[in-house]
């Protein structure tokens, strides 16, 4: 199953048009039955994935059929305009909101409405490294600090970026920057990174985001690029560089939504109104994420916990369209 469905999904991640045309002539379309389960598609950082079981048993305590599946950022796209996956609970705009507003408009995802969180992902350094390169935060003194981050003894600083969809070598092209991006393969690899750092306090500027549970631990900053704008990602002319994109920073206050198959709202429209009530605010999301990536419980044991702990918020946020849905008959 999966062979057959990752061609046409991956398409869609690249290419949009062709992604609408395989799915339009393909028969591919997921199948009508209100009884289908609902699938909830994890990511790669904790967060997500403690809410995508939250999610998961919500859904399941409404009476509806959950199942999980697990898919990069770049994939989720393609799956989720196809109807292959149906719910994604944390869409960063930092990172997310390029390929999640494109999807949005042509119909093929829906919006379910934002969380409480305010968001930020972005360069960041442990406190430390300020007493070796005054000027932090500003991105110009980092810049003039490149060395103090380079692991071969050149000027080239190494920037440890995460593997979610942010053109980093862009960025520090037309900033002109003396850094390197390096992409890690998961957001464990960037935890132990930190960490083994941290203990000799050696110099490293690497992707995090708050909330996350990053902040419990460590002590830190984002690096303060040129504030962002749209134009910054749309327009060259914008910005200090004036032939190239992404000269700026990410959002500082940055949006985090939920994104669903649009055949959702019309086949479980009680999940549906369910799911736009669903909101978390930055403490609780860091709380998750500490639960298990400082705790030590699995992702589901966190959501399990959470389920128990706040039966009538969750109770809460089943809409009128649960009395009249099919699947719950
Ligand atoms: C999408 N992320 C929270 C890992 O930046």
């Amino acid at each position: 199953m999966s062979i057959v469905l990752s061609m046409p999904v991956r398409l869609c991640s690249i290419l949009l048009g062709i992604c609408l045309l395989v799915m339009s002539s393909s028969g591919l379309a997921a199948p009508k039955n209100a009884n289908q389960p609902i699938r909830i598609i994890t990511n790669d950082w904790t967060s997500q994935i403690v809410l995508a079981h939250i999610a998961g048993g919500v859904f399941e305590h409404l009476g509806y059929r959950v199942e999980y599946s697990s898919s990069s950022v770049a994939e989720q796209w393609g799956a989720l305009a196809l109807g292959f996956e149906h719910v994604q609970p944390e869409v960063w705009e930092g990172t997310m909101s390029d390929m999640f507003t494109r999807m949005v408009e042509v119909g093929r995802l829906v919006d379910a409405g934002s969380h409480a969180a305010v968001t930020r992902e972005d360069w960041w350094y442990p406190d430390y490294v300020e007493e070796l390169c005054p000027g932090l935060p500003d991105w110009q003194a980092l810049n003039h600090c490149s060395a103090l981050f380079s692991e071969d003894g050149s000027n080239t600083g190494k920037y440890h970026a995460g593997p979610w969809e942010k053109p980093e070598a862009a960025r520090i092209r037309a900033l002109g920057m003396n850094f390197r991006a390096e992409t890690v393969g998961d957001a464990n690899q960037l935890w132990q990174v930190l960490e083994q750092a941290s203990k000799v306090k050696r110099p490293i500027v690497l992707f995090n985001w708050t909330p996350n549970w990053v902040e419990a631990r460590y002590q830190g900053k984002f690096v303060e690029f040129p504030v962002h704008e749209p134009a910054c990602e749309t327009d060259p002319a914008w910005g200090i560089n004036p032939k190239f994109h992404y000269d700026c920073g990410n959002p500082s206050q940055g949006w985090l939504k939920k994104a669903v198959w649009s055949g959702m709202v019309e086949r479980w429209p009680c999940a549906f109104q369910t799911f736009t009530n669903f909101s978390f605010d930055n403490l609780s999301l860091a709380q998750l994420a500490a639960r298990v990536d400082v705790d030590g419980l699995n992702h589901k044991a966190a959501a399990v916990e959470w389920l128990n702990k706040h039966e009538s918020l969750w109770q809460s946020w089943a809409g009128e369209s649960c009395s009249n849905d099919e699947a719950l008959r």
